[in-house]
Parts: C-alpha cells; sequence; structure tokens
C-alpha cells in the first residue's frame, strides 16, 4: 500500500480525500495556490505545498508544478480527485513516468473513453446500448445523408465536446445545414478539433448513470445507478439513488450489461457510464473516467467507500468481493451547494460569516467551509455537497427537508431556497422528471411572478 499520496485538488474533494488516506493511514500532502493559504485540506493534510498563483492555469492545472511537489514530498501516488487535471491523460502519463502512481486507469483507457468518437466505437463492440448514430461527418451533404438515415429530430455533437457546448438539434431537413455549420463553428472555437457526429435526439430522457469499480485482475462490480436529471445549464442540481425510474429488473439489466462491456473494454479503477433512459430503454452517452461530484449517494446506498477502493485498485489490490456481495440498502439524495444567486446561477464568492452544518442520523455534508471563510473568486461556486439517506425515498426526502432547513450558511447566497422549492413540487415527490424538467419548471415560474 501506498505510504504517502499527494492530492492535486482543493475544496470538499480534498478533504474526503484526506479522509480516505487518513482511515487506511495514509500520510497526505496538500497542494495549493496562492489564494488557497488558508483552506481546510491545507489544514488538515499532513504536508502543504503551495504550487502557484490563484488561477487554476497557474496552479491545479500546472503539471510539473504538481509532479515536483509529490517527488521533493516523497509520494508514491497522486490523486486527482475530480476537474482540474482528473481526466487528463497527458497528465496520467507525465505522472506516472516519474514513478509516481497515478489514482485512476491508465493514460490509453482515459484516451479511448475520454474521446466520445471512440468511446462510442468501443461501447458499440462491447455491447453497450446506444442512439443511432454517424461516424464523423465531412461535409454538409455528409450531414443530409446521414439525418435522413437515422430520421429527424438528430443531434449534432462535437467530438471533444462537454457541458453540452457545440451541441446542436434538427427537427428537419429545414434546420440542418445551420446546425451542422454552427456545431463545427462553436466546436473549433471551444475544442482542440472542429470533428463533429450526429446521434438521434431523444426530447424527453433521464440522465441516468452506472457506477462501476474494476480491479487490474478483470474483476468488475457495479455500483447501482444515479439519477441525475434535476440539472440547469449542464450544471447537476440534486442526484438519486437509485433512481425512482427503474424497476428491479431494469436495474439488473442494465448493471450486468455495464459489467461486462467493462470487463471486455479492459478498463479499471472507479468510472461512471453515462446513459439516456427514454421509454424503458437505455443509450449509452459517454464515460466518466474519474471520482464523481455525485459519488456519495452511491456511497450511501451500497455502503462501499469509493475513494477508497480507487486507491486499493491502483495499489494492486484485488476487489475481494462479487457482485452478489453488494447489497444495496435504502435511498439517498444529494443537494450540490452552490454560492451563486439561485436565479441567475451567477456565482457569488464572499465572506462565510456564519456556517452550520446539518448533522443527525443519515445525513452527510461534504464540504471545506468554516466560518469566516473566504470563498475565492477564482474556482467552482459549489461549497457543500447534502447528502441524505433513509429506508425509504419518501424517508429521504423528509430527512432531506429538515436538514436543509437546519443549513445556516450567512455572508453569501446559495442554491438552498431552490432546492427547497424543487423538492416540494408534486412531479419532484412523485419522481416524475426528465432531464428538462426543471428549466420549464422555472421558466413557468419566473412567467408567473
Ligand atoms: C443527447 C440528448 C438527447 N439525445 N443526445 C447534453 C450533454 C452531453 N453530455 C449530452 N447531452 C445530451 N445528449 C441525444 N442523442 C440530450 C442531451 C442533454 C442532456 C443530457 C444529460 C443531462 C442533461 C442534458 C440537458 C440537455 C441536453
Amino acid at each position: 500500500m501506498f505510504e504517502k499520496i499527494l492530492i492535486a485538488n482543493r475544496g470538499e474533494i480534498a478533504l474526503r480525500i484526506h479522509r480516505a488516506c487518513r482511515e487506511m493511514g495514509i500520510h497526505t500532502v496538500a497542494v495549493h495556490s496562492e489564494a488557497d493559504a488558508k483552506a481546510m485540506h491545507v489544514r488538515l493534510a499532513d504536508e502543504a505545498v503551495c504550487i502557484g498563483p490563484s488561477r487554476s492555469s497557474d496552479s491545479y492545472l500546472n503539471k510539473s508544478a504538481i509532479i515536483s511537489a509529490a517527488l521533493s514530498t516523497g509520494a508514491d501516488a497522486i490523486h486527482p480527485g475530480f476537474g482540474f487535471l482528473s481526466e487528463n491523460a497527458d497528465f496520467a502519463e507525465m505522472v506516472e513516468s516519474h514513478g509516481i502512481t497515478f489514482i485512476g486507469p491508465t493514460a490509453a483507457q482515459m484516451r479511448k473513453m475520454g474521446d466520445k468518437i471512440t468511446a462510442r466505437q468501443a461501447a458499440i463492440e462491447a455491447g453497450l446500448p446506444v442512439t443511432p448514430g454517424s461516424p464523423s461527418l465531412d461535409t454538409l451533404e455528409d450531414a443530409k445523408t446521414w439525418a435522413q438515415k437515422i430520421g429527424y429530430p438528430i443531434i449534432i455533437k462535437a467530438k471533444d465536446g462537454g457541458g453540452g457546448k457545440g451541441m446542436k438539434i434538427a427537427f428537419s431537413e429545414t434546420d440542418i445545414e445551420e446546425a451542422y455549420t454552427m456545431a463545427r463553428a462553436e466546436a473549433k472555437a471551444a475544442f482542440p478539433s472542429d470533428v463533429v457526429y450526429m446521434e438521434k435526439y431523444l426530447q424527453n430522457p433521464r440522465h441516468i448513470e452506472i457506477q462501476i469499480l474494476a480491479d487490474k485482475y478483470g474483476n468488475v462490480v457495479h455500483l447501482g445507478e444515479r439519477d441525475c436529471s434535476i440539472q440547469r445549464n449542464n450544471q447537476k442540481l440534486i442526484e438519486e439513488s437509485p433512481s425512482p425510474a427503474l424497476n428491479q429488473s431494469q436495474r439488473e439489466e442494465i448493471g450486468e450489461i455495464v459489467r461486462k462491456a467493462i470487463a471486455k473494454i479492459g478498463y479499471f479503477n472507479a468510472g461512471t457510464l453515462e446513459f439516456l433512459f427514454e421509454d424503458g430503454k437505455f443509450y449509452f452517452l459517454e464515460m466518466n473516467t474519474r471520482l464523481q461530484v455525485e459519488h456519495p449517494v452511491t456511497e450511501a446506498v451500497s455502503d462501499i467507500d469509493i475513494v477508497r477502493e480507487q486507491i486499493r485498485i491502483a495499489s494492486g489490490a484485488a476487489l475481494g468481493y462479487e457482485q452478489k456481495d453488494i447489497e444495496f440498502n435504502g435511498h439517498a439524495i444529494e443537494c450540490r451547494i452552490n454560492a451563486e444567486n439561485p436565479e441567475t446561477f451567477t456565482p457569488c464568492p464572499g465572506t462565510i460569516t456564519e456556517w452550520h452544518a446539518p448533522g443527525g442520523l443519515g445525513v452527510r455534508v461534504d464540504s471545506e467551509i468554516y466560518s469566516g471563510y473566504s470563498i475565492p473568486p477564482f474556482y467552482d461556486s459549489m461549497i457543500a455537497k447534502l447528502i441524505v439517506h433513509g429506508k425509504t425515498r419518501n424517508s429521504a426526502l423528509m430527512r432531506l427537508r429538515r436538514a436543509l432547513e437546519e443549513f445556516v450558511i450567512d455572508g453569501v447566497s446559495t442554491t438552498i431556497p431552490l432546492q427547497q422549492e424543487i423538492i416540494s413540487q408534486a412531479e419532484f415527490i412523485d419522481g416524475m422528471y426528465n432531464i428538462h424538467w426543471l428549466e420549464e419548471y422555472m421558466r413557468k415560474r419566473n412567467q408567473n411572478s
């Protein structure tokens, strides 16, 4: 096992990784920017290294500064967390070439599953269901031909796209020229490549993702699904497991398909397969080759410490259990609490004058915040994750309502009032929502006010 892990991240996820290390008897090295000198992850770690100025590009994205910090402190592994360098294959390769273990998949696995077109191809070969789609489109004529073949509506996506950028929908042949031209132009401006491809557009899907763990010896387990359909502008706000939309046989069926596919692909460490789910059918979208923000809901229902498993797998340990050994219990819901204007969703940095996090049975708060902490303006606006666990969805929901009410955050505005509102809507209570529900709900609400 590793003796010392460098945590190449900040905020609540840096704390989360530190906690797993501590419980495994592993020493930790925090890295931080100048703006984060007083951050909680720096205070808790055994050692801390300043890796540069406040802007992410000068610090948390500075590959050589991070590797130097690992070498000078004698860390034998690096955990990248999420965001920043977590899905950067060049970084993973650089880390390994210095004799340090990257806690995650190999650079080759990241490249294969990180590129939308190669991931789609690998998914098809591994037996995952996908939407009808095209290979890369070279010309407008190509786009027209494929749209005819697939049938409208279609969606054009950038090969390197993310966060919904470079995606254009065409409902009929009238829209295709604009969709194709705009998608390529947006891709060219935003991504390394302007290559685009096409898929059948699903109009009212849910976003359901499957968490997997795989060791280096071909053992794969899935940890069930998370329903992440409550989102706005590609920002998830509430996630839950299990999904209220799935029955037990659908859950087991997709879990088995994913398990077999991952074994076939030869991927290891933790990963998440994103699907759209519509009319009882799953369609693979993409794979995230990293730990995800919403992993705690899965930890709550599976009782498996995903970060601990990532570290064990990276060190060469075998999983040591099989699918049949994993039990799912109860229902978990997470709220991502962001310091932002809940109406406009613009970040709201500032000083937290008072902080009181909820507690009690079935309540988990992952956060780096303390009273008097100043949120720097340079990074993501998420300041806490509230995760509740109950025996049933209804008891989890009652607990969430209670915990949100207990939360005291003064000095900045947060998403809490919006989350309280969402969870009191009949559609949410009934589990009847899809990826468009929140935006439609807010549009209607703002029209009426
Ligand atoms: C889609 C889709 C409908 N049909 N693909 C958005 C982000 C990117 N990861 C994929 N996205 C979508 N792909 C087909 N064929 C609808 C979306 C989509 C979406 C997906 C998941 C969560 C929220 C979303 C919001 C808008 C659109």
